[in-house]
């Protein structure tokens, strides 16, 4: 049986990808960093609870992760855990930093020491881009890298370390660049969720308005368990490498508005409000990736549009305030 250790297993792309690994016949192994409420923790992993081995450890403290690899010692490690939240990264910069970035070092030299053989998938992300585009309006692996956040800054430093230790140490760490993916388990203080669950709030009688910040900066939006395949892919491949995952397609948070609130028969511009509170200090425009490199080396296919991702979260949270 191969063995896999996700970082942010509770997380939602490490939920997702823990469901797949545990389909394909993997032993799926993941790290909790302490919380006071130990239930709320593991609530994405419900399903699967009893088929997982998870391990108390904490990024940010090597000794607790040189302890749980040495002892498992897994066979792939998918590195999703971090602060990934663009707007707090600017209230918690230094944790940003520390669990977003210096972490990843943490993870790759406890590997580096107990056996480089073990495959790494780094958890990078379009954020590095900022905003540089290619003349043509696509971001890609070439795509010089100008991070508008200090989580975006972040994670550029631990895409080096990675490239850096792959070439230093001929280790198999690969990035997977990754652009916006979503899914009713998207904590809902990011936009999709935060819209399509206040949203269902407002038709339903249970809210009044909807606070946002910038509804003119537009993402490319894939379904998060279209994207767990590809980490899994990535790994698979004969040599480590970056690649971009994302649909080519790309949508202004307004967009996202007027589509929520027409499938709930409502008109967006009656109940959304701005509110300075959710702007950012500094705010990346527009991201769309272009993903040909991936489509070439795998036979990565998307199942979900942005409609039908939109339409399960708006299911989701219906279901969950009438039931
Ligand atoms: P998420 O839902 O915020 O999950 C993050 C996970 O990291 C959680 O399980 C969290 O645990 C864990 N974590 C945070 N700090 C930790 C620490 N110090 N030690 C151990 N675990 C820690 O994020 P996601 O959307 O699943 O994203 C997964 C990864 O992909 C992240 O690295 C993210 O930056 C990256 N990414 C995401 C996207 C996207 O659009 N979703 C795009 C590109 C890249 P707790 O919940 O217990 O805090
Ligand atoms: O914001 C705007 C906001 O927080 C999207 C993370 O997974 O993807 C994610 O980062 C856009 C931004 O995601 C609100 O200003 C307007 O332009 O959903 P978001 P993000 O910042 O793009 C990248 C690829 C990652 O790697 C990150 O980990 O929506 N926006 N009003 C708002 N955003 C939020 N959160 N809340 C608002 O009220």
């Amino acid at each position: 049986m191969i063995k896999a250790l996700i970082t942010g297993i509770n997380g939602q792309d490490g939920s997702y990808l823990a469901e797949y690994l545990l389909q394909i016949g993997y032993e799926v192994h993941g790290i909790l960093k302490r919380n006071s409420i130990a239930e709320n923790q593991t609530a994405r992993l419900d399903e699967i609870y009893d088929q997982l081995h998870l391990h108390y450890a904490d990024m940010t403290d090597i000794s607790s992760l040189y302890r749980v690899i040495n002892k498992i010692q897994p066979d792939e490690i998918y590195n999703l855990a971090a602060q990934s939240h663009v707007r707090i990264s600017f209230d918690q910069p230094i944790y940003t930093a520390n669990a977003t970035a210096l972490s990843v070092l943490n993870l790759i030299e406890a590997v580096k020491e107990i056996n480089p053989k073990i495959k790494i998938y780094q958890a990078s992300s379009s954020e590095m881009f900022g905003n540089s585009i290619d003349k043509d309006g696509f971001q890609r692996e070439t795509t010089p890298m100008n991070p508008v956040s200090p989580y975006g800054c972040a994670k550029v430093f631990a895409y080096n370390i990675s490239r850096n230790y792959r070439h230093s140490y001929n280790m198999f760490i690969s990035n997977g660049i990754l652009f916006n993916h979503e899914s009713p388990r998207r904590g809902t203080n990011f936009v999709t969720n935060k819209v399509c669950k206040e949203a269902v709030k407002i038709k339903l009688g249970l809210s009044k308005d909807l606070k946002l910040g910038n509804l003119s900066a537009t993402r490319d939006w894939g379904h998060a368990k279209d994207y767990v395949k590809v980490m899994h892919q990535i790994l698979q491949l004969d040599k480590p490498d970056d690649f971009v995952c994302a649909t080519g397609i790309c949508h202004s948070v307004q967009e996202l508005c007027e589509y929520v609130f027409w499938k709930l028969e409502l008109d967006w511009k009656d109940y959304v409000v701005q509110d300075e509170k959710f702007l950012r200090p500094e705010e990346l425009h527009d991201l769309r990736g272009d993903a040909t490199k991936l489509k070439k080396a795998t036979d990565w296919k998307l199942e979900y549009t942005f409609e039908t991702m939109l339409d399960e979260m708006i299911n989701y949270w219906i279901k969950y305030y009438t039931k």
